[in-house]
């Protein structure tokens, strides 16, 4: 049995419902080292988990110092819904696109174990790996750019030039000297749209991204409540924020999956905010289960629908506005001045 190739890889990748699978090799990227002057700027905010693992994150051979190479995927989660920049509404709950299903964490962990137990199983070498889907010590973005899997935009996010950026990234670290794929050239060229797109300007800089002042870490990271000067900035998004993709030309005719996994799941398909808010504890917590949207518990979301639709009201979009702690006294009405039909 001869050496395991990047090419078997690729091709297996595949059959286990990764739509792109490239090799970076583990050496010293000049871009992990933006990410300790991005600390030290504040820009992730309470996210001390990013902090406490700064050193690991610097670079994949902290992780396993025998790491020649990195495995990334890329997997689409687009699904056949408009964009929130279509839908004027000030009374529909925007969610992220990739919350709508189920939990990643979950479904794409289990695949890339799946690749990695294969790996073990074709290679007649032995060899060190640990795979990583999100939550791991691993700047996913970079080596994802190194493995030619797309290019970092201004945004920040990867985009892929075939189907765009509405891709979730996983990482397996490996020991083999794997062949390597060229690095993903910047294609954003002279565009802004998503600096200029951004309602709270939290993109600080091509590229570099100010966390504390980005609605996804508003309403997804933040524990506490949000900040009164951020709470308008927040518009009708309850749970994460994808403008800055959604204005990307790269995604203007983004392929859609059909991966059941991925499907908006019906308590969160283009609901209202009255509806959130008047949904019982029990009603949302098991609509929460293996849901990435666990993550900010039930609490964590009433606290983001009750900010949304004081920002409804403030529009003249509700009738009365709604104490995060009585959701159910709320009184809200399409707003015909911004309803549109999506
Ligand atoms: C912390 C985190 C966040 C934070 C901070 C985001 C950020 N931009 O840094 C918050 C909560 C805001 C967030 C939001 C989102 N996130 Co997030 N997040 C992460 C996480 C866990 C770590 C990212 C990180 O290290 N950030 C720190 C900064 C410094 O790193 P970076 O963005 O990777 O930036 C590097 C590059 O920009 C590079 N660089 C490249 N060019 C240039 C140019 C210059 C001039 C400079 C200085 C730097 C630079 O240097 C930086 C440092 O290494 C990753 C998973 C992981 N383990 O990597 C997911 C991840 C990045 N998130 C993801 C997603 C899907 C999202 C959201 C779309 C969710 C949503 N819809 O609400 C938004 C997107 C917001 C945005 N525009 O980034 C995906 C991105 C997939 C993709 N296609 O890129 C990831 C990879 C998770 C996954 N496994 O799929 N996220
Ligand atoms: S996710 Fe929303 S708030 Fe965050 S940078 Fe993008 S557009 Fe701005
Ligand atoms: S909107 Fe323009 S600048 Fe922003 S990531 Fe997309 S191509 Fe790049």
């Amino acid at each position: 049995m001869g050496r395991l190739t990047s090419a078997e890889i690729k091709t297996h990748a595949r059959s286990l419902g990764f739509d792109i699978c490239g090799i970076a090799p583990a050496i010293d990227h000049p871009e992990l080292h933006a990410f300790r002057d991005w600390l030290a700027k504040g820009y992730a905010g309470e996210m001390a988990y990013l902090r406490r693992s700064a050193d690991r994150r610097a670079d994949v051979r902290h992780v396993v110092p025998s790491a020649r190479t990195v495995i990334v995927t890329g997997t689409l989660y687009n699904t056949d819904r408009p964009y929130s920049t279509e839908c004027a509404d000030a009374t529909r709950a925007q969610i992220a696109r990739y919350a709508w299903g189920d939990d990643y964490h979950d479904v794409i962990g289990a695949r890339m174990e799946s690749l990695l137990a294969w790996m073990r199983e074709q290679s007649p070498e032995p060899f060190e790996a640990r795979a990583y889907v999100d939550t791991g010590p691993v700047q996913e973005r970079v080596y994802a750019q190194h493995a030619g899997v797309g290019w970092i935009g201004k945004n920040t996010c990867v985009i892929n030039p075939e189907i765009g950026s509405w891709i979730f990234l996983a990482a397996i670290i490996c020991s083999l000297p794997l062949e390597v794929d060229a690095s993903s050239l910047d294609q954003c060229g002279s565009c802004t749209l998503c600096i200029e797109a951004c309602p709270t300007q939290a993109i600080v800089a091509p590229g570099v991204l100010n966390s504390t002042k980005c609605i996804s870490y508003q309403t997804i990271e933040l524990r506490g409540d949000i900040p009164e000067a951020d709470r308008a900035g927040v518009g009708s998004h309850v749970y994460g924020c994808d403008i800055c993709q959604e204005v990307c030309p790269w995604n203007a005719s983004a392929p859609r999956s059909d991966e059941p996994a991925w499907q908006p799941r019906p308590a969160w398909d283009r609901v209202d905010l009255l509806t959130l808010a008047q949904r019982s504890d029990d009603e949302m917590t098991s609509a929460l289960r293996g849901s990435p949207m666990k993550r900010t518990k039930v609490q964590g979301l009433r606290r983001n629908v009750a900010v949304a639709i004081e920002n409804a009201a403030l529009k003249g979009c509700a009738t009365a506005t709604v104490a995060a702690n009585t959701p159910r006294s709320a009184a809200l009405q399409p707003c015909e001045a911004t309803k549109t039909a999506t």
